[in-house]
């Protein structure tokens, strides 16, 4: 079956009982069992929900990986795919990632005596470089939140599978529709289902999508152990936005060109991240490994006073944090999302103070356009 089909039907069978064309809300926390140790492989929703197991059948078609585990936000995602590792451990992490994974990896998971290298991964030779014996693992976002860096997954899969290290793609800002990482030779995919997967800024969620065996048993006996998963109700949600999503990713990708070609041509615009752009450094490697570019663009304004009038001055765009959803939101990373980064290596990453994200909605995008440029004629 071809993708958007995917995306329609996997995981959305029939209700059994009643025929309902739309997966019923399990909403319950336990099962009536017919007799001791007798049920009908529900035991207790922790454990085992329907609707979140559609939303997991889903989830994995769509990324071509054999299992799913939902959880309860993209950080629990995050945090459960960690707890693959043991005390001794060595991970490889891109050295731009969102701000609140490496608050995770370096004030809490660094307690634990897990090691963390955070190396620029857009040359694979720095991987290379970085790796240990204890190396057990690497942590790429590709494209980066929110300087667009791109990692080549296939360069770097052929690295670790040498190596027998596994691959952790966060694939949020691309969704399925645009990249799909295990194709690519990842071993394992982790979304925020909160961005493009729902779609529609209402709800939390993230999901671990995997192959390897031993893996997805131990990722099963860690959601169930640790007990992050997602609610029956976010389930739906995201289930229900990933029947969208296609025609959602390619509105996105439309109005992001155009979006990103207009503050390109900017003249106040001092700088524009975007790896649909032919001036983007891995612009090439964009075509390669993704389908489109979606709606992620970020942009320099030259200064914290530049960026609070923009961010302030805006209208259509709401200033919010997150992305992906049909409204387009505009964020300020280096007081908002990436905070946690030291400013050292925020300016050193490109997060500077006149740094400006944009999630591009799926509006008329000259209304967007509009908006746009009124706000950064003001500067
Ligand atoms: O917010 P949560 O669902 O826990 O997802 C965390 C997360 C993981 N990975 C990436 C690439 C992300 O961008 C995020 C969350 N990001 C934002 C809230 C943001 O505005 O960038």
């Amino acid at each position: 079956m071809k993708f958007s089909t995917t995306a329609i039907h996997a995981g959305n069978e029939a209700d059994e009982s009643t025929g309902a064309v739309s997966v019923p809300i399990y909403q319950t926390s336990t099962y009536k069992q017919e007799g001791l140790g007798k049920h009908k492989g529900f035991e207790y929703a922790r454990t085992q929900n329907p609707t979140r197991i559609a939303l997991e059948q889903n989830l994995a078609a769509l990324e071509g990986g054999k299992a799913c585990f939902a959880f309860a936000s993209g950080m629990a995602a995050i945090n459960a795919t960690m707890t693959l590792l043991r005390a001794g451990d060595h991970v490889i992490v891109s050295d731009n990632t969102y701000g609140g994974t490496f608050r995770l990896f370096d004030k809490v998971l660094k307690n634990f005596g897990i090691e963390f290298s955070y190396v620029d991964t857009r040359e694979p030779q720095n991987i290379e470089d970085a790796a240990r014996a204890e190396t057990r693992m690497v942590f790429v976002e590709t494209p980066t939140n929110p300087v667009m860096s791109l990692t080549d997954l296939k360069a770097v899969s052929e690295i670790t599978r040498r190596r027998g290290i596994r691959l952790v793609v966060d694939n949020t800002f691309m969704s399925p529709y645009f990249q799909r990482p295990l194709e690519l030779g990842a071993d394992i995919v982790i979304h925020s289902t909160t961005k493009y997967l729902n779609g529609h800024s209402d709800s939390i969620g993230g999901a671990v999508i995997l192959n390897d065996e031993e893996d997805i048993k131990q990722m099963a006996f860690i959601q169930n152990a640790a007990g992050a998963i997602i609610s029956p109700m976010d389930s739906w949600l995201v289930l229900r936005g990933t029947k969208t999503l296609v025609v959602r990713m390619k509105q996105h990708d439309e109005n992001g060109r155009v979006v990103a070609q207009f503050l390109s041509e900017h003249p106040r615009v001092e700088r524009v991240y975007y790896p649909g752009l032919k001036s983007h450094p891995q612009h090439e490697l964009a075509c390669r490994q993704m389908s489109g570019f979606g709606g992620m663009i970020s942009f320099e304004t030259g200064s914290l006073e530049n960026a609070k009038r923009v961010l302030e001055g805006v209208r259509v765009c709401t200033l919010g944090e997150s992305l992906g959803g049909v409204e387009s939101l505009i964020s300020h990373p280096a007081t908002m999302t990436h905070a946690s980064v030291p400013v050292q290596e925020r300016n050193r990453l490109g997060i500077t103070d006149g740094l400006v994200r944009v999630s591009v909605g799926i509006e008329d995008v000259e209304d967007i356009i509009e908006d746009l440029d009124q706000a950064i004629n003001e500067l």
